[in-house]
C-alpha cells in the first residue's frame, strides 16, 4: 500500500457504420443506370492514450460519456461516406480497465501508450455492390453496423511523487494546502496529522502529487509518537522535501535526526533527491532568518529553502524544486508506477484532494 487508489465509471462507445446507398445513375441520354449506391464510412473507435503529464482521474469526473462519431452514409455516384473520428480518452499512467458491471479486468495500461478498446462499426456496402447479371436493379443496400457501447470502470493508484518528512508542527499540512487542493488540518498541537494525506500541485499541464504524513520523532523508529508506519506512503515517491521548523531549537539537529529515523526504516530513502525547507521564516524573533542562513551552511551540497507560507516568502522557490525533483527523474517515476499497479486504499476524492475513505485501512 503506497497509495490512495481512485476510481470513476465512463461510458463508452464506438461509432456506428454509416448506411450504404441505394441510388442509381442518372444521365442525359441513359435511360436506365444501373446502380451507383456508395458504402457507408466506417464508425471511429475508442481508443485509450496514456500520458505521462497525467496523474489523476479527476478530468474523467468532468466529462463521464465519451462517444465516437458515426460513420457517414455513403452517396450516389459510388461515392463513400466519411469514416467517423475516433474518440481519444487521455488517462494517467497506471490505470486499469474494468468491466463496471462484472469487475472483471479488460485491460492494465501500464506500459502501453495507446489502445483501441472499441473498434467501431463496418459501414454498410451500397447497391452497387449488389449489382448480379439477374438481379441489375438492387433497390436495397446494407445498413452499417452498430457501434459498441459499454460501461466501464477506470481505476488508477495516485502514487505521490513528494513526500513531506518532519517533526510535528513544523508546518507540512500547511504547505501542502498552499500548493494543492488539499484541506489537511493545521493546528499548533502536535500529531495533528493522522493519516497520509495527499494533494495535487499542479503547474502547466502537468500534476504532481504531494504526500503529507503524520510528524516523525526521533524513536519514531522504535515506536515513539505515531511510530513511522506512515513512512511506507513515502517510501515510492521521486523525492522528500525534509520541514525544518526555524523557530524551533532542533533546527540545526533535525535533518540528521529525521534522517536517522528513515535509515532505521529503510536506508534507500536517503538516496532519493532530497530538500530542506526551512518553516516559520517570520519568526524573527526567534532568529529564524539567521537559523536559515546556518542550515545553509552545514548543507552545501542539499538546497535549502526558506518558507513563511503566511507571508508567500519560498513558495515558488519551494514548487520549483518540486518540479525539477519531479522532472529529473520522471523515467523513475513511471517505473514505479509500473511496479505498483495494485495495493493502496480507497480514498474519497474532492476537488483533486485525496481523503481516506476509512481511516482504519490506512496502515
Ligand atoms: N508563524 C508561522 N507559523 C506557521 C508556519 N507554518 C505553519 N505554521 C503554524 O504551525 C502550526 C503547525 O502547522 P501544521 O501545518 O499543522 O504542522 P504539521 O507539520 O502538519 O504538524 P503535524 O500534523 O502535527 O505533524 C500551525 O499552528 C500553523 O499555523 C509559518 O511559516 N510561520
Ligand atoms: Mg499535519
Amino acid at each position: 500500500m503506497f497509495g490512495f487508489s481512485d476510481e470513476t465509471y465512463l461510458d463508452v462507445a464506438s461509432g456506428n457504420g454509416g448506411n450504404g446507398c441505394v441510388s442509381f445513375r442518372r444521365e442525359k441520354y441513359v435511360e436506365r443506370g444501373g446502380p451507383d449506391g456508395g458504402d457507408g464510412g466506417r464508425g471511429g473507435d475508442v481508443v485509450f492514450v496514456v500520458k505521462n503529464n497525467i496523474r489523476t482521474l479527476g478530468h474523467l469526473k468532468l466529462t463521464r460519456s465519451f462517444r465516437a462519431e458515426n460513420g457517414h452514409n455513403g452517396s450516389s455516384s459510388r461515392c463513400y461516406g466519411a469514416n467517423g473520428n475516433d474518440i481519444e480518452i487521455d488517462v494517467p499512467p497506471g490505470t486499469i480497465i474494468k468491466n463496471a458491471e462484472t469487475g472483471e479486468l479488460i485491460k492494465d495500461l501500464t506500459g502501453v501508450d495507446r489502445w483501441v478498446f472499441l473498434t467501431g462499426g463496418k459501414g454498410g456496402q451500397g447497391n452497387w455492390h449488389f449489382r448480379t447479371a439477374s438481379r441489375q436493379t438492387p433497390r436495397f443496400a446494407q445498413t452499417g453496423e452498430k457501434g459498441t457501447e459499454i460501461r466501464i470502470g477506470v481505476e488508477l493508484l495516485v502514487i505521490a511523487d513528494i513526500g513531506f518528512v518532519g517533526y510535528p508542527n513544523a508546518g507540512k499540512s500547511t504547505l501542502l494546502n498552499v500548493l494543492s487542493n488539499a484541506r489537511s488540518k493545521v493546528a499548533s498541537y502536535p500529531f495533528t496529522t493522522k493519516i497520509p494525506q495527499l494533494g495535487m500541485m499542479r503547474y502547466g499541464d502537468h500534476d504532481i502529487v504531494l504526500a503529507d504524513i503524520p510528524g516523525i520523532i526521533e524513536g519514531a523508529s522504535e515506536g515513539s509518537g505515531m511510530g513511522f508506519k506512515f513512512l511506507r506512503h513515502i517510501s515510492r515517491t521521486t523525492g522528500l522535501a525534509f520541514l525544518i521548523d526555524l523557530s524551533d531549537d532542533r533546527y540545526l539537529t533535525a535533518y540528521e535526526k529525521l534522517s536517522d529515523e528513515l535509515e532505521a526504516y529503510s536506508p534507500e530513502l536517503l538516496d532519493k533527491p532530497k530538500v530542506i525547507i526551512g518553516t516559520h521564516l517570520d519568526e524573527e524573533e526567534k532568529d529564524a532568518p539567521k537559523h536559515l542562513e546556518e542550515l545553509k551552511a552545514k548543507y552545501p551540497d542539499i538546497k535549502v529553502i526558506g518558507l513563511c507560507v503566511y507571508l508567500e516568502q519560498g513558495v515558488d522557490e519551494v514548487k520549483q524544486s518540486f518540479i525539477k525533483m519531479v522532472g529529473d527523474n520522471e523515467n523513475e517515476t513511471l517505473e514505479t508506477l509500473r511496479n505498483n499497479a495494485a495495493g493502496g486504499f480507497s480514498a474519497h476524492v474532492d476537488n483533486d484532494a485525496y481523503y481516506p475513505e476509512n481511516p482504519e485501512e490506512v496502515k
